[in-house]
């Protein structure tokens, strides 16, 4: 089995992603939540207890084609990981992580925020 490093060294923008597929729900995935501009679903592969990822229903390719039109929706998705992360508990803190690109580890092109938390997080991370 690919490690998320080795899948983000072959994992391409364009197209469809099974994130694309879990929104309009042609898959399951673990939902907490969802709003007209983005969902939250438990990560498959959780990294720490509570791994959560909030993805906005725009398929943004990555942080690096971000536009200005989309400032709402970046804005919006913080306020969501607020929510969620108190909605689970998180009350001692969570880390939130866009990873961008091949050096970045990013494997599905459509851009998501990880929420990570309910254990002592290290820095900095590999
Ligand atoms: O590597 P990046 O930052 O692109 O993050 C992609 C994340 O999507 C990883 O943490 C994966 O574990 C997660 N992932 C991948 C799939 C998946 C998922 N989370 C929830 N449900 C999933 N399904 C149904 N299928 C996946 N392939």
């Amino acid at each position: 089995m690919a490690s998320e490093v080795e899948k983000a060294q072959f994992a391409k923008p364009g197209g469809d992603t099974i994130f694309g597929k879990i929104i309009r729900k042609e898959i399951p995935a673990n939902f907490i939540y969802e709003d007209d501009q983005c969902v939250a679903f438990h990560d498959v592969a959780p990294q720490a207890p509570v791994h959560f990822l909030v993805v906005p229903r725009k398929p943004i390719i990555r942080l690096a084609s971000v536009e200005e039109p989309d400032e709402g929706v970046l804005g919006h998705m913080l306020v969501v990981v607020k929510k969620v992360a108190k909605m689970l508990g998180l009350i001692n803190g969570y880390r939130v992580v866009i990873n961008d690109g091949p050096d970045g580890g990013q494997s599905v092109y459509h851009i998501h925020m990880h929420v990570l938390g309910q254990r002592q997080l290290g820095w900095p991370p590999g």
